[in-house]
């Protein structure tokens, strides 16, 4: 397959102004008639014919200006068409199959229902057309259907008509007013049922809400509904953005390949980030919904209004919409929280993909097939480097930056260098240098000393960008840190600076210190950077207990723990040296227990060890069976020391009131966490209080975290309770999934052989995205079971591959990357691992998805 560059675009010949989609719809065979109004784009060079994507299609007719075409050919997948003139109508029709639709690209089925996934790459498996963003077009949708198999019919837009005909069919007409890509085009067709509402904008418009899901479904509606109205008023109030439309429709699939997509009017969801109750929904499943509500809804300005003039400019909606999301969450619950768990998943995702073999630039150069480009480093980088101007904007002046982006691109197809600009010119920063976060790929890592010069406080700071890809030689970056020098008497400071280093070395002075201060640096997480800092670790004992940003404080914490964990890993520690970081940690967490000014939820962020990946990424090479007994061998550790702390915490936990308000949320989280330290030191004990824990559940948060914590054990209270789960959800596939990812991730030492029977049980399925991913990416996750030394996870991932790709190689080329970590891992995983991404790689016919991940990934 070719490759696609990034410095080849160029703007299409062709404008096309209006488009008119008639749909005769059948589950199995669906006509799609395309009208397409076209004339020569004055800015393009011109050419004699129009090149229509297509991808699978089953051309049944072509007409040009009513008759037939001057001449048209295939080229590949693709339709080329002579036109002569300076402008023609173009009408097409092609067949589909939506029941065998297993990518999931394009017209689907669903449960019965049909519905459309575009982006990237969709819209050309429906009819032939530019298939590209900068393409804008004003569509008109008709669709006929079924009545009683169809009840339901909707599209982009308002609707403009609706009727019945002949033979039960029934039809509607849908117009969206605002110009746009193919890939924000939508359809769906279902029995559904709503929950409606409304909502009215800062300018007084009234906007129907509409939530459409399953017959039975509906109760669990509530918090999704909600989540939008919160969204809309919020990015009013924040971002001066209002809705502009008279109908927003949000619809829960249940195959679905991502989280949802933001098609203009007519979002469609996971059902996973839709659906929600106490009975089926964690804490973080609630969450989660919220966030991803909030997220494609303000897509419908950074993303839909202003588009993306091609897909290396991914991040330009991508990025900025993550911010805007984390942002709102930020707001709707505990800043500090929230920061944390964004930065958690930077770091345990992102890290590593900016580290490994398909590591890329926010703004890839090159591509095979896009869909691999929808990564933690396009969303959450792309979000921290915007994250990062605005810190140094400040939120007044970033605001005025993002005003001028939505005025000056609105209904255009924009660059990330339009939006550097107007960041520029509308928040008066000088982003020359900044630009580089653009273009370069890895993760700097900062080097950190201080000293004391007579009454001079020095902070020296180097900065080193690590080779990547195609990227040998790298240019300082701009880092952005806010800092602030605490004073070990009284444990306060005298404010917070934001310092920029900008060189491959900087020194800072700062006057007037009796004795050298303690740094707390990166406060907030300013800066997706790694700190490399050297310092006691008493000073990170200090932090932790007295710095006054919640962030840094939880940064301290973990420096102490990953400090000793990665010295413990690399051997050779005496009993005497490892007992005393130990002790230190316990006292940390001792404090962090007591401290009555904490709030459970942030305690809970405290109480997490690093993860096991995050681990691993400290190191040159790991060895994943060492970190993970080190790391359990340390929590069994504290949870002995620290048994009657971890189990009054239980038991006050235990005892607080139910609910979603957050400090019952914050309860239920520190609930688990001793409830897992106490597993790790007592398994016994925790059996126990698992069983009890599960018994009387009456949220999926404690139902849940009591079941992963039997499902590490060995015994009856296992089995009873899994089955017992199993049970009372076997007709509710979100919460079967759970069943299934429960047991792939725990911390059984029999995992392997476990997977391999779930794999075999009747309710699992490679055709479903959600179940392949609840038992396969939590199974990919472990390091006893994924990483066991025999190579037998790798194998079974491998072979998961394989069996998927010819079914849906989106879901399919996901699973590439925990094979590709193989050049960081110990000489003998690491052969396993290569020899498995060979064994792919040699497969006759793969998809260009999973090609290109695993033959980046061999390097
Ligand atoms: N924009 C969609 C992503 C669709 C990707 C398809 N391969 C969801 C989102 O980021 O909001
Ligand atoms: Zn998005």
């Amino acid at each position: 397959p070719p490759t696609i560059f990034r410095e080849d675009y160029a703007p299409f010949a062709w404008l096309v102004p209006t488009t008119r989609l008639e749909f005769v719809l059948g589950l199995e065979n669906t006509r799609v008639t395309a009208t397409l109004d076209v004339e020569r784009n004055p800015d393009a060079d011109p050419s004699p014919t129009i090149r229509l994507n297509g991808d699978g299609l089953k051309l049944i007719s072509l007409e040009c200006d009513g008759g037939e075409c001057e001449g048209h050919m295939m080229d590949g997948d693709d339709l080329v068409v002579t036109l002569p003139g300076e402008k023609h109508t173009l009408t097409i029709v092609t067949e589909l199959d939506p029941g065998a639709n297993s990518q999931l690209m394009g017209l689907y089925a669903s449960n019965g229902m049909l519905c459309t996934q575009c982006e990237a790459e969709g819209f050309r498996r429906i009819t032939f057309f530019p298939d590209r963003p900068d393409v804008l077009s004003t569509y008109t949708v008709r669709i006929d259907a079924p009545e009683d198999q169809f009840p339901i019919l909707l599209a982009n837009g308002n609707r403009t008509g609706s009727g019945k005909s002949e033979d039960r069919m029934h039809w509607s007409v849908w117009h969206d007013p605002w110009p746009k890509p193919s890939y924000l085009f939508a359809l769906v067709a279902g029995d559904l049922v709503a929950r409606k509402d409304s909502f009215t904008t800062m300018g007084g418009k009234e906007v129907d809400l509409a939530i459409w899901v399953r017959d039975g479904d509906l109760q669990r509606t509530e918090h999704a509904m909600e989540s939008l109205k919160r969204s809309m008023e919020w990015d009013e109030k924040v971002f001066g953005r209002e809705y502009d439309l008279d109908v927003f429709n949000i619809v829960a699939v249940s195959d679905f390949n991502m989280g949802a997509m933001e098609n203009k009017g007519l979002n469609v969801f996971n059902t996973k980030y839709v659906l929600a109750d106490a009975d089926t929904a964690t804490d973080g499943d609630f969450d989660a919904v919220e966030g991803v509500i909030a997220h494609e809804y303000f897509h419908n300005w950074s993303g839909n209004r202003v588009t993306c003039r091609d897909w290396f400019q991914l991040s330009l909606k991508e990025g900025f919409t993550v911010l805007r999301d984390q942002l709102f969450s930020q707001d709707m619950g505990s800043a500090p929280v929230k920061r944390i768990e964004d930065v958690r998943i930077l770091r345990s995702v992102q890290f590593p993909e900016d580290s490994g073999p398909l590591a890329h630039p926010i703004r890839p150069d090159s591509y095979r097939e896009i869909s691999n480009f929808y990564t933690a480093t396009v969303y959450n980088k792309g979000a921290e480097i915007i994250r990062m101007m605005r810190s140094m904007a400040g939120e007044t002046r970033f605001r005025e930056g993002t005003d001028l982006y939505f005025d000056r691109h609105d209904g255009e197809a924009a660059t990330c260098e339009d939006f550097v600009k107007a960041m520029e010119d509308g928040a008066g920063l000088d982003l020359a240098q900044f630009r580089l976060w653009y273009s370069q790929a890895g993760t700097p890592k900062v080097s950190v000393t201080t000293s004391l010069e007579g009454s001079t406080a020095i902070v020296d700071l180097s900065q080193e960008i690590p080779a990547t890809p195609g990227q040998d030689e790298k240019q300082p970056m701009p880092i952005p840190l806010r800092i602030a020098l605490f004073d070990r008497e009284t444990g306060t400071h005298r404010g917070e600076e934001l310092i920029v280093l900008d060189k491959g070395k900087v020194r800072f002075t700062f006057d007037g210190f009796d004795t050298e201060p303690v740094l707390s640096i990166n406060r907030g997480f300013t800066a997706p950077v790694g700190i490399e800092r050297d310092i006691a670790r008493a000073d990170l004992a200090f932090l932790a207990a007295k710095d006054d940003d919640p962030f840094a404080r939880y940064e301290a914490l973990q420096d102490l723990v990953t400090g000793h964990l990665v010295e413990a890993v690399g051997g050779g520690l005496s009993d005497s040296t490892r007992d005393e970081a130990r002790r230190a940690i316990a006292d940390a967490l001792e404090a962090i227990l007591a401290d009555e000014a904490l709030d459970d939820q942030m305690r809970g962020e405290l109480l997490i060890l690093p993860s096991q990946t995050y681990l691993a990424e400290q190191m040159l090479v790991a060895d994943p069976g060492r970190i993970f007994e080190e790391r359990e061998g340390l929590k069994a550790w504290l949870g002995k020391a620290l048994a009657s702390n971890f189990d009054a915490l239980y038991e006050r936990a235990a005892a607080a009131p139910g609910g979603r308000e957050a400090e019952a949320v914050g309860a239920r989280k520190v609930k688990t966490l001793a409830l897992s330290y106490i597993a790790a030191a007592d398994p016994d004990r925790a059996e126990t209080l698992a069983t009890r824990q599960y018994d009387a559940a009456d949220t999926m948060t404690d139902r849940q975290g009591a079941l992963m914590v039997l499902s590490g054990l060995e015994g009856l209270a296992r089995t009873d309770r899994l089955a017992a789960f199993y049970e009372r959800y076997r007709d509710n596939p979100l919460a079967l999934d759970k069943w299934f990812a429960i047991q792939a991730s725990s911390l059984h030492p029999n995992v392997v052989e476990q997977v391999k029977a779930l794999a075999e049980h009747p309710d699992f399925t490679l055709r479903n995205p959600n179940r392949v991913r609840s038992l396969y990416m939590a199974f990919a996750g472990t390091a006893q079971g994924f990483h066991a030394s025999s190579g037998e996870g790798y194998r079974m991932i491998a072979d998961l591959i394989l069996a998927l790709d010819p079914i849906n190689p989106q879901t399919a080329a996901r699973f590439v990357p925990p094979l590709g970590r193989w050049q960081r891992m110990e000489p003998n995983r690491a052969a396993l691992m290569k020899e498995q991404l060979e064994r792919i790689a040699a497969a006759p016919k793969l998809s260009r998805d999973t090609y290109e991940q695993v033959t980046r990934s061999l390097g």
